[in-house]
C-alpha cells in the first residue's frame, strides 16, 4: 500500500477500523483538551458556588497539563447576559442592560484572576462572535426543519429561565399573597402563554437513550446518569426556544423574525460551540468531524447538577442535530450550603469568595473546596469553621513538614554524609510503609483524577504526609541519639514525600505547590505526572527555613 503522508494519520487509522472506531479513539486522543465550566448570569456578584465550579473545571485543566504538558488546553468560562433576569436585574438598577452587565461580568473575570483559574477564553454572550455564531446555529436548526412556529402554555421561572411541567409546580403563600413556586428549585413561577418557535427536541430521545445506556460515564455521579436515563423512558416534549420581543426585549432576535428573541439557555449553550471557533470549518481530513482541532467535542463539562437537563438532554439533542459529537463527559457536582439551604443570589445567603480568598489566602480556599466540595455526590455546608479546619490539616501536614526536614539541626547533621537517593533508603520496618506508599502514590493519584474523585485523591497526598510526619516523630532525626546516616535516611524519604506531593498538588494548590517546589529545587521541566512516579528525581539545593503558610489561623 502506497504510504500516506504524515497528516493523514488519522486517515489511515480510518482505513483499518470502522469510521465509528476511528473517531472516538484516534482523532480524540489528538485533540486539544478542551474543558468548561457554566457561564454565570451577572445579575449579582459571584459566591462561592461559582469559585466552586471554576476551581474543579481548573483543577482538571492544570491536571491535563501536568499529563502532557504539550497537549493544548482550551478552557472556557464567561457570563451568560442575555434573558428576562438580566433585563429585569438592570431595569431593577435604573440601567442599560448591557452597561449593567459590563459592570457585573468584570467581578466574574476578576474572580477567575484572583483565583488562579486558568481558563484560556473568558466568553460574555453580548460578544459580536458569539451572537453571530447562535444566529448561525438557529438557521442550522430551521434549515433541517427542526424548527417550527408553535404555541406554549406553562409555568416559567425567570429565576431558572425555564418552564416546569404541572407535575413540578406547587402553591406557597407568603403575607396573605399566594403564589406558585417550582418544587426543584423552589423559585417563583408564572403562568405563561404564547406563540412561539419550538424545536423538535422529541425526535432526539431515542437518539439520546441509546447513547446513554451505552456511556455509563457520560455523567458523574452515576446517579445523575441514572435519574436521565429514567426520564428518557418518557417521551421528550418539544422545547420553547423564543420568547415575543414585546416581553423579552434583552436577547438575540430569530434571524427571519424579528418579533422574536432566542431563548436564552439555546443562546447560552452554544457559548461552548462559539468559544472554540464554531461554526467549524471543515477538517479537511476524511472521517475526522469540523471541529476537532479546535477541540470538539469537550472532554469534560463541570455543571452544578442545577443544569444537568439543559446540559444532558437540550444541548446533545442540538449537537446531534447539526452533526457534532457529544461532550464526552458531564460532572455535576452537588451544591455548598449555609446552614443546610443552597447558597443562592436570589436567596441572599452567600459566601463571598474574595472575603475567604483575602483572609486565607487562594489556595487554603482552593484546598478546602477540593478536599470537601470534591466527593460531588451530597450537598456540603460551607463555614469558616471547616475553612479554618481544612486548613490547620493542610498546613499542619505539609507546611510544618518541610519546616522540620530542613531545620538547621537536622540540616547540620546531614551535611556530614552524602545524600542518599530515596530507592537507597533500607527496606527496615521504620522505612518500609512510606516507601510503600510513595511506591504508589502516583498511580493512586491518578487513576482517582481519572475517576473524579478529586476530594480522595487530596485524601491520598494528605495520608502520605501524615506517614512521613509519622516518620520524623518515630526516627527523630534531630535527637543526639540519631546518626548522620540515618538522619540522611529519614530526610531523603522526607524530600521525596515532599517533591511528590509538591508535583501532584499543582492543580489543587497551585501557588503553595510552586513555592514548596522552589523551594526544593525541582526545575520547572521536571514537574509532570511522569516526574512524580518514585525516586524519578532527585530534590537539588533544599533552601532552608521556607514558610509555606503565611496565615495566622490563631488570630481567627
Ligand atoms: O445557571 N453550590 O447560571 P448561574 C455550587 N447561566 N455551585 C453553585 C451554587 C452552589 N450553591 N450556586 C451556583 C446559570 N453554582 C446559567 C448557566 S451554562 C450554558 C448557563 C454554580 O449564575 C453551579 O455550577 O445560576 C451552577 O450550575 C451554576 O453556578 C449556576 O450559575
Amino acid at each position: 500500500m502506497q504510504s500516506l503522508p504524515a497528516r493523514c494519520v488519522w486517515r489511515r487509522s480510518c482505513l483499518l477500523t470502522s469510521p465509528r472506531r476511528a473517531y472516538t479513539n484516534d482523532t480524540v486522543k489528538q485533540k486539544p483538551y478542551y474543558i468548561t465550566t457554566p457561564i454565570f448570569y451577572p445579575n449579582a456578584e459571584p459566591h462561592i458556588g461559582h469559585l466552586h465550579s471554576l476551581v474543579v473545571a481548573d483543577i482538571f485543566a492544570r491536571y491535563s497539563r501536568l499529563v502532557n504538558p504539550s497537549k493544548p488546553v482550551h478552557f472556557v468560562t464567561g457570563t451568560d447576559e442575555h434573558g428576562l433576569k438580566i433585563q429585569n436585574a438592570a431595569k431593577a438598577k435604573g440601567m442599560d442592560p448591557l452597561a449593567f452587565c459590563d459592570e457585573l461580568s468584570e467581578h466574574f473575570r476578576n474572580l477567575t484572576r484572583k483565583a488562579d483559574v486558568s481558563c484560556t477564553r473568558f466568553t460574555r454572550t453580548t460578544e459580536r462572535q458569539h451572537c453571530d455564531a447562535v444566529t448561525h446555529l438557529w438557521k442550522e436548526l430551521d434549515s433541517k426543519g427542526l424548527i417550527y412556529k408553535g404555541s406554549h402554555a406553562g409555568w416559567y421561572s425567570v429565576s431558572d429561565e425555564t418552564f416546569y411541567p404541572p407535575t413540578q409546580v406547587a402553591r406557597a403563600e407568603k403575607d396573605g399573597v399566594e403564589y406558585h413556586v417550582s418544587t426543584t428549585s423552589g423559585s417563583r413561577v408564572e403562568w405563561q402563554e404564547e406563540e412561539n418557535y419550538k424545536f423538535r427536541l422529541s425526535a432526539f430521545r431515542e437518539t439520546l437513550l441509546s447513547h446513554y445506556s451505552a456511556h455509563p460515564e457520560a455523567i458523574y455521579p452515576p446517579q445523575h446518569h441514572t435519574d436521565i436515563v429514567a426520564s428518557l423512558q418518557e417521551p421528550l416534549e418539544d422545547l420553547s426556544v423564543s420568547r415575543k420581543r414585546s416581553r423579552l426585549t434583552w436577547g438575540i432576535p430569530v434571524p427571519s423574525d424579528s418579533e422574536h428573541t432566542i431563548y436564552v439557555w439555546i443562546d447560552a449553550l452554544t457559548t461552548y460551540l462559539s468559544s472554540v471557533g464554531y461554526p467549524f470549518p471543515p477538517s479537511g481530513v476524511e472521517c475526522v468531524p469540523s471541529g476537532t482541532a479546535q477541540g470538539w467535542p469537550p472532554n469534560v463539562q463541570v455543571i452544578g447538577k442545577d443544569i444537568l437537563r439543559f446540559h444532558a438532554v437540550y444541548f446533545p439533542a442540538m449537537l446531534h442535530a447539526i452533526g457534532l459529537p457529544f461532550s464526552q463527559r458531564l460532572l455535576a457536582h452537588s451544591h455548598w450550603t449555609v446552614d443546610r439551604a443552597k447558597m443562592s443570589k436570589s436567596v441572599g445567603n452567600v459566601a463571598d469568595p474574595i472575603k475567604a480568598i483575602d483572609e486565607f489566602g487562594i489556595d487554603l480556599v482552593r484546598y478546602y473546596l477540593a478536599r470537601v466540595g470534591g466527593r460531588f455526590k451530597d450537598d456540603v455546608d460551607w463555614s469558616q469553621e471547616q475553612l479554618q479546619k481544612h486548613s490547620r490539616e493542610i498546613i499542619s501536614a505539609l507546611g510544618n513538614l518541610l519546616m522540620r526536614a530542613t531545620s538547621s539541626k537536622i540540616m547540620k547533621k546531614v551535611a556530614k554524609v552524602k545524600r542518599p537517593r530515596a530507592v537507597d533508603v533500607p527496606d527496615d520496618p521504620l522505612y518500609a510503609p512510606l516507601k510503600r506508599d510513595l511506591g504508589r502514590l502516583a498511580l493512586t493519584f491518578h487513576a482517582l483524577i481519572e475517576g473524579f474523585q478529586v476530594a480522595d485523591a487530596v485524601e491520598e497526598v494528605v495520608q502520605v504526609l501524615d506517614s512521613a510526619n509519622l516518620l520524623m516523630t518515630q526516627a527523630a532525626p534531630w535527637a543526639k541519639e540519631a546518626s548522620s546516616q540515618d538522619a540522611a535516611y529519614v530526610q531523603s524519604l522526607v524530600f521525596e514525600t515532599l517533591r511528590q506531593c509538591g508535583i501532584l498538588l499543582q492543580p489543587i494548590m497551585p501557588g503553595k505547590a510552586a513555592l514548596l517546589l522552589d523551594s526544593l529545587d525541582v526545575p520547572a521541566t521536571e514537574r509532570t505526572l511522569a516526574d512524580a512516579a518514585f525516586a524519578r528525581r532527585d530534590v537539588g539545593d533544599v533552601r532552608q527555613g521556607v514558610r509555606l503558610f503565611d496565615v495566622d489561623l490563631s488570630k481567627m
